[in-house]
């Protein structure tokens, strides 16, 4: 992501330290921080509500320099970086803290911006299932063309892919049968930075939506962001973008090829989170077959 968000020279006067005279003697602490997110949304609607608020992540900053002293401008840095990047959209973050009065034993030439400095950078690197499938076409083609794509994605490495599956359509009007995977990635990218790319991917091989569930060149859904058996998954409920995917749950066409290529896989339901091969007990799977190319 090339956008970019830049607060710089947050100052606060108090007493982090690891010398005794520290703690008592304050001194100045200037944060800077720059976050990545995609603004182009932001841009497109002037909607604040797609976008992070620069007067939110700064005051949180404040607060973590204003609270209790610590010993380490690290961990000012470090808790200003996890405090930012906990901010919706935020893909990653740099913070440097500077401390121009620092007793270093050393004259610094300059009183405002000289003396120590760290900077941290972070970004967020949460494992995502995404399922595919496809019913017209070179269905094939189009799955594997959608995998190298994914990899592509800046900010974004799939891990596995799993077997194909050939499945009879489920809903929808009369349709040709469906070759389905689910691709196991890890990202940075927000989930609706995600959304929009794998958009974008279908629209590449000329998916149309006439019609709901009904046939398709190529259909990228968002199943699970994070992992909900550490409770780090992301829960969404927006017009765009319902996390977990309200209906994987149901559909053998991804429990089963998920279960295939992560036997451990968890995924959150409507009353908790269960092993998907335990979900799978609970589907009929009589449409799903083996795809053998
Ligand atoms: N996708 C749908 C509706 N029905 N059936 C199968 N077998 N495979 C699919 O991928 C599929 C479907 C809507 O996305
Ligand atoms: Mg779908
Ligand atoms: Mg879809």
């Amino acid at each position: 992501m090339s956008d970019r968000i830049t607060i710089t020279g947050l100052e606060v006067t108090t007493c982090h330290g690891v010398l005794d005279s520290e703690k008592v003697e304050p001194q100045r602490f200037l944060a800077d921080i720059a976050f990545d997110i995609d603004l182009r949304r932001a841009g497109e609607t002037d909607d604040l509500t797609a976008s992070v608020s620069y007067a939110d992540v700064a005051q949180a900053a404040e607060a973590i320099l204003r609270s209790e002293p610590v010993d380490l401008i690290e961990t000012l840095a470090e808790r200003i970086a996890a405090s930012t990047l906990a901010f919706e959209g935020v893909e990653s973050v740099e913070v440097t803290i500077r401390k121009p009065q620092a007793p270093a034993g050393v004259p610094f030439h300059d009183p405002l911006l000289g003396g120590p400095a760290v900077t941290v950078r972070r970004y967020h690197d949460r494992p995502v299932v995404i399922a595919a499938g496809a019913n017209l076409g070179d269905r094939q083609a189009t799955l594997a063309a959608a995998v190298n794509a994914l990899d592509a994605t800046n900010g974004l490495t799939v891990v596995a892919v799993a077997p194909f599956v050939e499945t009879d359509p489920v809903g929808g009007p009369d349709q040709p049968d469906y070759l389905n995977t689910v691709i196991l990635a890890r990202t940075r990218l927000a989930p609706l930075t995600l959304l929009d790319r794998l958009n974008q991917i279908e629209a590449w091989h000329h998916r149309t939506r006439e019609v709901r569930w009904g046939a398709r060149t190529l259909d990228l859904d968002l199943i699970q962001v994070g992992d909900p058996g550490d409770d780090s998954d992301l829960r969404s409920d927006t017009a765009r973008l319902t996390l977990p995917h309200p209906r994987a749950h149901e559909r053998g066409f991804v429990l089963v090829p998920w279960a295939s290529v992560d036997p451990g896989a968890r995924l959150r339901t409507a009353d908790g989170v269960h092993s998907v091969v335990d979900l799978l007990d609970q589907v009929d799977t009589t449409g799903v077959r083996s795809a053998h190319s």
